[in-house]
């Protein structure tokens, strides 16, 4: 009786400790949870253009640092994370394996810097279309970014001797 007493016990202790594992990591949001975006876009591209690209603000609400490891979109057979980098003033982009948000910080995927390459366009990607952005983030959570396509050839017309700036 004694040991079987003893057995009861020790499987109500295991089952406790069990069921504060479970409830602890479903207390733990996914990074997609954890993250906010505003303002997403997509760059209106001529038919036949090699590529586009998104970009977009986002915010991280938990006290950890979050990497984006990869992006996945319908509109595009190739999807990549870049970055520009000022090489002796001239612009260059070039892939790279994250993008980071800060903890309770801020990351700025906008012309010029940090964006999200659509690399040969299946259709051409028009203003006033949606393009939808999957983000992939390191815990394996995902997040669709539905955003607007944006033309902004004007702008980059106005940005003399830049304007060969690829996207
Ligand atoms: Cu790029």
């Amino acid at each position: 009786m004694k040991t079987i007493k003893t057995i009861q016990k020790t499987i109500t202790l295991l089952s406790f400790s069990l069921l504060s594992v479970l409830s602890s990591a479903n207390a733990l949001a996914s990074q997609a949870d954890d993250i906010e975006i505003t303002e997403p876009f997509a760059r209106e591209v001529p038919p036949g253009a090699p590529a586009s690209a998104s970009f977009m603000t986002l915010e991280n609400i938990s006290d950890a640092p979050i990497k984006i490891i990869s992006a996945q979109s319908a509109v595009s057979k190739v999807v990549e994370l870049h970055t520009h980098t000022n090489d002796n003033g001239v612009m260059r982009m070039r892939q790279i394996p994250f993008i980071e948000v800060p903890a309770n910080g801020m990351a700025f995927l906008k012309p010029g810097g940090l964006h999200i390459m659509l690399i040969e366009p299946i259709n051409p990607i028009k203003q006033g279309q949606t393009v939808s952005v999957t983000l992939t983030f390191e815990d394996g959570s995902q997040k669709q970014v539905d955003m607007p396509v944006k033309s902004f050839m004007s702008k980059m017309g106005q940005m003399n001797g830049h304007s060969k700036v690829a996207e």
